[in-house]
């Protein structure tokens, strides 16, 4: 059984779809806001000493944190013709290599950056150019990833549904969001609304995105 360190929305769901999507035996434990709760900040802290969420705990104990590393864990014992991750070597595999590691490396820092920018400078001034330079920095990447995506589809490498999907789904529902992506990387867009259709990821998108139910 694995476990997953979990905030709803967060980076957590990138490695829960993917528990999801090979049928793997997984429970959640939710931290809580690591940014409004320095609770759970300390608490996570133990188990991962960036207290960062992907954080999981495999079947026999040890740790991984990471999300790309997460990612190519579970491609390794993948069933045939089942794997996130391309394995031929050629373009496909290039495609996937590089954009991947192009959303980790340089789309997802400007979140440890901007999301709480008190952690790095001082005075609400500062702090608040830092985080709009942030998104837009974070705009000018996405909109180097749009041409990247296939024009025939559906999904981001063409005819084969891939982990990069899966990152498109989830980190397309944060700043900018979604309206950003119809209006600036249509092709991007289509890939999340058709990621947020496939079965096997169903509840977890139910878990982490489901509006609260009326009081
Ligand atoms: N390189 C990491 C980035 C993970 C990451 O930044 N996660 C965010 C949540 S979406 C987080 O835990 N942020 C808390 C922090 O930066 O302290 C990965 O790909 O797993």
């Amino acid at each position: 059984m694995y476990k997953l360190y979990a905030h709803t929305g967060w980076g957590s769901a990138l490695t829960e779809a993917q528990l999801a999507w090979y049928g793997l035996p997984f429970e959640t434990e939710e931290v809580g806001n690591l940014f409004r709760s320095k609770a759970a900040r300390e608490r996570l802290t133990k188990i991962n000493p960036l207290a960062q969420l992907p954080t999981l705990v495999l079947p026999d104990g040890r740790i991984m944190t990471e999300s790309v590393a997460i990612t190519f864990h579970f491609a390794d014992s993948a069933p045939a013709g089942r794997s996130l991750v391309p394995a031929s070597p050629g373009a496909e595999r290039d495609a996937f290599l590089r954009w991947l590691v192009f959303l980790v490396t340089n789309i997802y820092p400007t979140f440890t950056i901007g999301d709480d920018t008190s952690r790095w400078i001082s005075g609400d001034g500062p702090r608040k150019e830092l985080q709009e330079a942030m998104e837009a920095y974070r705009e000018r990447l996405w909109r180097m990833v749009e041409p990247a995506a296939s024009d025939e589809g559906p999904w981001f490498l063409g005819a084969r549904f891939s982990a990069l999907d899966i990152y498109i789904s989830v980190m397309t529902r944060w700043t900018p969001k979604r309206a950003w992506f119809a209006a600036n990387a249509p092709k991007l867009h289509a890939i999340a609304l058709r990621g947020d259709t496939v079965p096997e990821l169903a509840p977890v998108w139910q878990r982490n995105y489901a509006p609260p139910a009326a009081a």
